[in-house]
């Protein structure tokens, strides 16, 4: 057995290399030894257990189709794997629980199954194929996302319920958007908007955008004293515009080539700092100053030490995210 380089066709990121392991049988299973073990399954319409180990003899896998069944086996490995590689890059983070252990996914998950999810029992990312069109949950961004609910149960814990359970939601948006931005590669330029290349909506329309959440027809733009009522993934819209607002800054904006205006509550003027900058006050938050019950208000108190930390109290990135906070009416 070895640590092996295979080559995927991915649906949704173009060619993509894989971490794979020779088999001691033969053959390749889609097991990356470099990144913690991370194994990917199918489960083949099942919706318990693991299913069967991905496994192919010549380490060319999927098609870019998902007529070939090991397609989304290619995108949920790429997925977890830049998710890894991001978090080991940006924040000196080894996975999700710090510790080098690596989850594992699962795809094929039930019959026509329109969702993917993280559980803290398995440990484990799952992704349903999409019905209709038949676009399977495992997009980049998607990946990022649900195993970024990973990162948050391995560290501030943010309860799933009211403003915490939008803050959990939105930190999965912040960190598989910058995932997105992360790899980098020609189908994955990265942009502000969730879930855009799974067409959940049939219309071309993504789940979630970041510049101005309402865009979904459901999301909160700005806080308001009965936001935590709102179902988590609308709750978030939030803290996504706080993230925008603090990385882009307000007003119009095109950033590889997708157009983005963002709105704020009072009027201001807000001046994005760039979005490492941001994500690294984000994670600061999370892992130093995040409990399970933070709420809004709590958030900007988080945020503004985790800036302090980093950049100093008072200082230009300090002050955006005050600016930022106010552009969303938490304060
Ligand atoms: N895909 C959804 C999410 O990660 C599943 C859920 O509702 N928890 O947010
Ligand atoms: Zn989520
Ligand atoms: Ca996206």
């Amino acid at each position: 057995q070895g640590i092996d380089t295979g080559t995927g066709a991915s649906e949704y990121s173009g060619t993509v290399t894989l971490g794979t392991t020779a088999a001691a049988s033969g053959g390749f299973d889609l097991v990356d030894s470099g990144r913690g073990g991370h194994k990917t399954y199918d489960l083949n319409g099942g919706t318990s257990g693991t299913g069967t180990l991905f496994h192919d003899a010549d380490d060319v896998w999927g098609d870019g189709t998902p007529a070939n069944r090991q397609t989304a086996g290619v995108d949920a490995a790429y997925g977890a794997a830049v998710t890894w590689d991001f978090y080991k890059s940006a924040f000196n983070r080894n996975g999700i629980a710090g510790d080098g252990k690596a989850a594992y996914s699962r795809v094929h998950y039930g019959n026509a199954y329109v969702n993917a999810f993280w559980s803290d029992s398995c440990f484990c990312m799952t992704y349903g194929d999409g019905s209709g069109n038949s676009h399977p949950l495992t997009s980049l961004d998607v990946a990022g996302h649900e195993m970024s609910h990973g990162l948050t149960a391995a560290t501030a814990g943010l309860k799933y319920s009211r403003e915490s359970g939008g803050l959990n939601e939105a930190t999965s948006d912040i960190f598989g958007t910058s995932v997105e931005f992360f790899a980098n590669n020609s189908a994955d330029v990265g942009d502000y908007l969730i879930g855009e290349k799974i067409d959940i909506n049939g219309d071309g329309t993504p789940l979630r955008y970041m510049d101005k959440p309402s865009k979904d027809g459901s999301s909160a733009d700005y806080w308001s004293r009965n936001v935590g009522r709102l179902n988590v993934h609308y709750s978030s819209g939030v803290a996504n515009h706080f993230f925008y607002l603090l990385s882009e800054g307000s007003g119009a904006k095109t950033i590889n080539g997708v157009s983005y205006n963002s709105p704020t509550y009072d009027g201001s003027t807000v001046t994005g700092i760039g979005r490492a900058k941001a994500y690294q006050i984000w994670y600061k938050a999370l892992t130093t100053y995040f409990t399970s019950s933070t709420d809004y208000a709590g958030a900007r108190t988080g945020t503004l030490q985790a800036a302090s930390d980093l950049y100093g109290a008072g200082s230009a990135e300090y002050n955006a995210v005050a600016a930022a906070w106010k552009a969303v009416n938490v304060q």
